[in-house]
């Protein structure tokens, strides 16, 4: 039998084929294109393609400021603390570190931020640039030096390995709960002056981390199986670099707030990424879940 869809599949794999030679963006041969022109208003340290990367117009930077949006900011109060007092409380009060707002510009720090693929959109993968494939080699490591856990939040690539430390002279646990599939629940002691060594997957809200010797320690850890994530600084500043442009979602997630826009922001908000510039949010409204 003649097979015609034969014909066509062949015909359609060598137009593939001829389409992988070109840059998907402008449609010029890859290996042809002249340089991109200097943006005079592109910031010193804009990271630069790599070289010999055929897709270089189709990454751009994405940053915003995370602000308090709820009518008083909150201020950090001081905690309980009612074990090994002689060691935890050596350097002052422990404050709680849910909340912390500047108060000069409502900056919100320990926002999680991340990219997703839009599951109604074209591309279901986040593409990840050729740069940022690999996983660092470098552990993630989190202290405990003064009965809370340091950082108190922090970021981390799936494949890489969590270390929580323990440089203090007394004992403290490192119990760790994600979702039960991904991340279940270890509570491994940690001695004074020793260490452990936690595998974590990529999950969808941080990995939370806290002491049963000291109840009011805690901690949260993010877990990302792709490099297009961040916290906010003091100021509730972040910047997520080399991303891939074209339409995608973003999601905010705070210990307080929940998501940012609450329900409307659970599945991510819409973000069109713009190739070679900086996509910037500006300011980004977040408070307290209600
Ligand atoms: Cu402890």
């Amino acid at each position: 039998m003649r097979c015609v869809y034969c014909a066509a599949f062949i015909a359609g794999v060598a137009a593939i084929g001829m389409l992988a030679l070109f840059d998907s963006g402008s449609g010029v041969p890859a290996i042809a294109a002249p340089p991109a022109p200097a943006d005079p208003a592109a910031p010193a340290e804009a990271p630069k393609p790599a070289a010999g990367n055929a897709d270089a117009d189709a990454w751009g930077t994405v940053k915003g400021q995370l602000v308090y949006g709820g009518p008083k900011v909150p201020e950090q109060k001081e905690l309980k603390v009612n074990k090994d007092e002689a060691h935890c409380l050596a350097k002052g009060p422990i404050l709680d570190h849910e909340w912390i707002v500047n108060k000069e510009n409502k900056g919100v720090k320990n926002v999680f931020v991340w990219l997703a693929a839009d599951p109604n959109g074209p591309v279901k993968t986040l593409p990840i640039h050729p740069d940022l494939k690999a996983v660092p080699n470098q552990p993630h490591v989190v202290d405990q030096p003064q009965c809370m856990f340091e950082p108190y939040a922090s970021v981390m690539r799936e494949g890489q390995v969590l270390i929580v430390k323990n440089t203090a002279p007394v004992a403290h646990n490192a119990n760790h709960i994600g979702s039960a599939l991904r991340n279940p629940a270890g509570n491994p002691i940690v001695p004074a002056g020793g260490q452990v060594q936690i595998n974590l997957k990529s999950d969808r809200f941080p990995v939370r981390l806290s002491c049963n010797i000291h109840p009011w320690m805690k901690g949260f850890v993010g877990v990302y199986d792709h490099p297009y994530f961040a916290l906010t600084d003091a100021n509730g500043n972040f910047e997520i670099k080399l991303a891939p442009a074209g339409n995608f979602r973003i999601y905010f997630w705070h210990e307080g707030a929940g998501w940012r826009l609450a329900q409307a922001g659970a599945k991510g908000e819409p973000i069109t990424i713009k190739a070679k510039e900086t996509t910037d949010l500006g300011k980004l409204p977040i408070q307290e879940a209600k």
